[in-house]
């Protein structure tokens, strides 16, 4: 990495805000934040190196990208990988294959709240432990199934890149129905090709690097883009809390929705799952959040009281007793 391709921090950075000041001002507006000091009570933090993970699951075999490999055989093959695209582990059944990885962490408390659990065991995969060596990462792409996600480095750091739901990152070309997404090759010929180009945008794209001990919030339908600036080690886990409920429910009605839905089996029927069993455990919460979400738009349209007295498309001047 170009060392001015790391210069730009911009995301808003926190520390040991209440639950309330997330929701407030990230959760409820969908806009990223990076969260220090949330970690603190993780055995993970203290105990997850190379070493102890041999220790504990070295003969264990874990996803890396279209193959299943052992993590020792993956730790040795991590040292000597010289590819732009090194296999990236990102397992979605650590725990249980492990469970002593299991209880090493917990969810930050920003996060608590996990609707997709109302689906027992049909729910899609939500968690993840990620490992790669520096240069591994993941390329510009939007979470799957509408959901927002958190991601906690545990060794290393990570270089994020973000855009809106609204702004396509340059060079990324998702199909009409949102299906699939063609990118540039590797992280770093996005960086080459297309990076220097978002310097100049109006909508620039939220950056930072998050390091060991510090999570970032990725709201729901943000691009984003990471690199591994060393070996890192990292827990993400992808959630439906109130906030977003709607998003996706709405997601997983869309027609196309066999193809759109992922990390699940039953892709066509998950929406009337989800839909019956989130009734079922809170009755009345998803008509109450679409009377919320009607008023608000009500009140996005409501005219201020300058604008009611000023006719402000024309520019004309209505104050009158
Ligand atoms: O490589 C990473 O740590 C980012 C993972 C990610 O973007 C994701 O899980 O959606």
């Amino acid at each position: 990495m170009k060392p001015e391709w790391l210069e730009r921090d911009n995301i808003q950075r926190r520390s040991r805000i209440s639950v309330e000041e997330f929701i407030a001002e990230f959760e409820e507006p969908n806009k990223p934040v990076l969260l220090e000091g949330c970690l603190e009570n993780w055995a993970a933090l203290e105990k997850w190196d190379r070493d102890y993970l041999i220790q504990v699951c070295g003969e264990t075999a874990f996803s890396a990208g279209p193959v299943e490999m052992k993590l020792r055989d993956y730790f040795h093959y991590a040292d000597l990988v010289r590819e732009e695209r090194p296999l990236y582990l990102f397992d979605p059944k650590f725990a249980d294959k492990t469970p002593e990885l299991g209880v090493d962490f917990e969810v930050p408390v920003y996060f608590r709240e996990d609707l997709f659990s109302v689906l027992g065991g049909e729910r899609p995969d939500y968690r993840w432990v990620i490992i790669g060596p520096a240069g591994s990462g993941s390329s510009f792409h939007v979470d799957p199934n509408s959901t927002s996600a958190w991601n906690a480095v545990i060794r290393g750091s990570k270089k994020w890149v973000m855009f809106p739901p609204e702004v396509v990152p340059p060079g990324v070309h998702p199909s009409p129905d949102g299906a699939e997404v063609a990118c540039p090759v590797s992280i770093i010929e996005w960086f080459m090709n297309f990076y220097g180009a978002t310097k100049k945008w109006k909508r620039r794209p939220v950056e930072c690097v998050c390091k060991a001990g510090e999570v970032v919030f990725v709201p729901n339908g943000w691009w984003h883009l990471v690199i591994n600036l060393e070996d890192s080690i990292a827990i993400t886990q992808n959630y439906v809390s109130r906030r977003n409920l709607l998003n996706v429910l709405d997601f997983l009605k869309r027609p196309n929705a066999s193809e759109l839905v992922s990390g699940t089996r039953d892709r066509v029927n998950l929406y009337d799952k989800f839909r019956t069993a989130i009734e079922a455990s809170f009755p009345g919460m998803t008509s109450d959040l679409m009377q919320k979400a009607e008023e608000k738009k009500a009140q996005q349209k409501k005219p201020t009281f300058w604008e009611s007295v000023t006719d402000a498309k024309v520019g004309g001047f209505k104050f009158s007793f």
